[in-house]
């Protein structure tokens, strides 16, 4: 890998390297070009510094097993910063640097924090090659490990190169913060976690991420870039970057397929919503996977809006995925994927919580030791991931790499709520839609935060990935909803609600298919609704029920409210609404939806 041909004579691209190579000092520079050769050479050179552990190629051909140090092991948000020019900028919801204080921060780190290692330049596309939608970043990175699961998470290398040209990019650049003195041997897992910093400088597109090798800290296209720069491109561009699954729900019979997206806090069943497996007597309808985490949105001359997924691979949590819940995500893993974290089995094999019904009776655990059913500590970290790529997934939208993205119908929002929330409802219209996505969460756990039932508010899962303020942010979608004709329905869900046993009410997993049928039907106008003071609801019969028992008794238990109870929680919802109002960024058209909302509750009391 020494003596290379740089495959770019874009200035800004040279120039750059340049300049960061004599502020890191790193020993040599690598130019990626995406090859199988240059895989090959990343994985084993992966093995021989021990990150990689090889798994049996009988069993999980071409896969790696990397454990990270316990100190590294997911996304830091209290070290993640936005460093807009204005304060406002970041709004209240973003940790806020000035963009030249951080600088100064950074540049103290960054300075020969590559010296003993090798200085990677990955060009990455973040969407199907060529796309109008798709966006063209480089990342340095020191991290062989972060080439290997960027190769998997993005197209990246030679095509890219060709495409870019001497357009602009977004630089995303990433330093394991650990330099190695003249012959002093590296370690598996380096990074820094006393000094990790992840930050963003919307003006100038620019990521700078400091201290850690994990999963969104590191792979810099995903929630970085993805997520927290393109949202303020997407702000000016008048697009949106949302934190979203897209499916395709196809009924052959029917004749009809929509697109949807859908937008859930963490630990709401996203990835299995992503690849969901229909129930056996609804197999007239077909699922169908585009992404499942990330949506770029934008909308085309024929007035709707079309998303990609710009992503080329899963990340997802590997606890809790089993043949069961998740057939397709298995499936997925099956060969040519990275695990993180998770547990290795005697035969060399991967195993996590979840995975089966049985433990195996021998493991070594996520940090190397050895595990049995008897151990106190779980064998996986509860974070621990599969990098696996999209295209392996068996239900694989034939769309999925469409430069053109695929037309989007409805949205979906929701959370993990136990009380008076409705399993599923449409909004009446866009800005009511707008509304009832800046007011989704989670109600927060009692060991977790100390106050169960409360509800922890995630506006459009974007709370932790939106790159400036979330008012605004608001405003943007309020907008961009005002420029399209063919307005996307939006909807609210909850699969979590439970009885006063504590008992799930609605099955979930494959049986969200009865929703989203109702959902698909809705965009498609034929299924019927009714209005209700939260917005229009299915009927018992507008529902499939083939297949699963659940009287009409239980639907209504399932789909009713408590109006003193929806009151206080409009209540909430103002306090929500608060610090974005002090700051004027809260949009009116967001107050006076909580108005009516409240004057519909009133009204029905
Ligand atoms: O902990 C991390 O670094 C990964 S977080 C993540 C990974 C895949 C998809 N979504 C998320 C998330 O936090 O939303
Ligand atoms: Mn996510």
């Amino acid at each position: 890998m020494s003596t290379q041909k740089i495959p770019t004579t874009n200035p800004k691209v040279i120039d750059w390297v340049n300049e960061i190579a004599d502020l890191t000092e790193p020993d040599a520079i690598y130019w990626c070009d995406g090859s199988q050769k240059e895989s090959d050479a990343i994985n084993n050179l992966l093995v021989e510094n021990g990150t990689f552990i090889p798994l049996n190629p009988k069993k999980r051909p071409n896969s790696f097993l990397a454990r990270s140090n316990p100190k590294d092991v997911a996304r830091v948000e209290g070290r993640t910063f936005i460093c807009s020019e204005k304060e406002q900028d970041a709004g209240p919801t973003n940790n806020w640097a000035n963009p030249k204080k951080m600088k100064k921060i950074l540049n103290k780190l960054l300075k020969g924090c590559m010296k003993g290692r090798t200085m990677y330049v990955i060009a990455f596309s973040m969407g199907p090659l060529g796309s109008d939608i798709s966006q063209i970043g480089i990342e340095i990175t020191d991290s062989p490990y972060v080439v290997a699961n960027m190769r998997i998470m993005t197209r990246m290398g030679q095509k890219v190169w060709k495409i870019l040209g001497d357009n602009d990019f977004v630089k995303c650049l990433h330093s394991v913060g650990v330099p190695l003195k003249e012959g002093e041997k590296d370690v598996p897992w380096p990074c820094n976690p006393e000094n990790t910093y992840v930050t963003h400088f919307p003006e100038t597109k620019e990521i700078i991420s400091f201290g850690s090798g994990y999963g969104g800290n590191a792979l810099l296209g995903k929630k970085c870039l993805a997520l927290r720069i393109a949202s303020t491109m997407a702000r000016d561009d008048g697009w949106l970057a949302e934190h979203m699954l897209i499916v395709g729900l196809e009924n052959k019979k029917l004749k009809i397929k929509s697109y949807v997206t859908a937008a859930f806090p963490s630990a709401c069943g996203k990835t299995n919503m992503a690849m969901l497996i229909p129930p056996k007597e609804m197999k007239d309808w077909k699922v169908s996977t585009i992404g499942d985490d990330i949506a770029w949105i934008k909308p085309k001359k024929d007035g709707r809006l079309y998303a990609i997924n710009p992503e080329a691979g899963f990340f997802g949590v590997a606890p809790g995925t089993s043949p069961k819940t998740n057939k397709n995500a298995i499936e997925s893993c099956r060969a040519n994927t990275i695990f993180t974290n998770v547990a290795l089995t005697d035969d060399g094999d991967v195993w996590w919580e979840g995975l089966t019904d049985e433990p195996p009776q021998h493991l070594i655990d996520w940090q190397g030791n050895d595990w049995t059913p008897q151990s106190q500590t779980p064998a996986a970290h509860p974070n621990s991931r599969f990098t696996a790529p999209a295209g392996q997934c068996p239900i694989i939208d034939k769309n999925w790499e469409n430069p053109n993205g695929v037309p989007i119908d409805a949205f979906i929002v929701g959370g993990r709520l136990a009380t008076n929330a409705p399993l599923v409802y449409q909004a009446f219209n866009w800005q009511h839609g707008v509304y009832l996505a800046s007011i989704m969460g989670s109600e927060k756990t009692a060991a977790a935060e100390g106050k169960a039932g409360e509800i922890r508010r995630d506006p459009m899962a974007m709370l932790p990935f939106c790159g400036y303020n979330m008012g605004n942010y608001w405003k943007h979608w309020l907008e961009v909803g005002a420029k399209i004709k063919h307005k996307p329905l939006v909807f609210r869900v909850n699969w979590f609600r439970k009885n006063d046993k504590g008992q799930f009410m609605w099955p979930g997993f494959g049986n969200n298919m009865r929703v989203l049928e109702w959902i698909v039907k809705r965009t498609q106008g034929i299924a019927n609704a009714q209005e209700t003071v939260f917005g229009w609801s299915p009927n018992y019969q507008d529902l499939t029920w083939k297949g699963l028992s659940m009287s009409e008794t239980d639907f209504d238990d399932l789909m009713k409210i408590d109006i003193p109870t929806a009151l206080k929680e409009v209540e909430s919802q103002k306090e929500h609404y608060k610090p974005f109002k002090k700051q004027k960024t809260l949009p009116i058209e967001l107050e006076a939806e909580i108005i009516l909302q409240e004057e519909r509750l009133k009204k029905a009391q």
